[in-house]
């Protein structure tokens, strides 16, 4: 998979060195190029943004250092998607729809967001472009939402994990996020015992008591 972030900080996309993603891009499985929106500036002070017409607070980037950043990297194989506390709620399906793409491109917005003629032009072109928010708070910018949504998906993308297992785990609890709680050594911490039934070897029963344990979590947790 190919994926390139748009950004007036690059910066940001330093951790795509580290553990999984950091593997799977020396692995070739994934190829990330992270692009500086302010390298597309035309004026003289590198400026992105403007003050929105209508008025208002903040400021909005404008279309035509978007459009001289993106057009290079549209392709019929692209996915467009654009960050925003406005998008639809990123969750695990979308993830598992995503980490079958060929093309991500991830635009990065700022301050009150990108002017809403880019999204309109790369529609009108036939691209599939998607709004996307990470949850319902508000972020400085795009560029952490890209990273979370960048370590959700290229974990699912086959030869990624390590252990294939997990993830085949995990799609049998539903979405992936129904998690029964985790033990290991040693068998007695500052008087914490693990429970008596994962030391039986009775793996029906063990299957049985976190099934109970992970809806019993959900129910706290949600
Ligand atoms: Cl994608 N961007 C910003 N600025 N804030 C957010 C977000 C995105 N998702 C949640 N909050």
């Amino acid at each position: 998979m190919r994926i390139d972030a748009v950004t007036i900080f690059p910066e940001y996309f330093a951790p795509l060195k580290l553990s999984l993603l950091g593997k799977a891009q020396e692995s070739g499985i994934v190829d990330f190029g992270i692009h500086d929106l302010r390298s597309f500036a035309t004026n003289v002070h590198n400026q992105v943004d403007d003050t929105p017409y209508g008025g208002g607070a903040g400021m909005v980037m404008m279309p035509e250092v978007w459009g001289q950043a993106l057009d290079p990297l549209m392709s019929t194989e692209t996915d467009l998607i654009i960050l925003t506390p406005a998008g639809k709620r990123f969750d695990q399906p979308m993830a598992a729809n995503f980490s079958k793409a060929s093309h991500l491109v991830f635009a990065c917005g700022r301050y009150e967001g990108i002017d809403d003629r880019v999204r309109q032009h790369y529609l009108s072109k036939n691209h599939r472009v998607h709004e996307v928010s990470i949850g319902d708070y508000v972020l400085g910018g795009g560029e952490v939402a890209s990273l979370v949504m960048i370590e959700a998906i290229t974990r699912l993308i086959p030869g990624v994990l390590g252990n294939p297992e997990s993830l085949a785990e995990e799609s049998h609890n539903e979405e992936g996020y129904l998690e029964y709680p985790n033990y290991t050594k040693p068998q007695n911490w500052r008087d914490i015992p693990v429970p008596e039934i994962l030391l039986s070897g009775n793996h029906g029963e063990i299957a049985k008591w976190r099934a109970a344990q992970a809806i019993e979590r959900a129910k706290e947790n949600f």
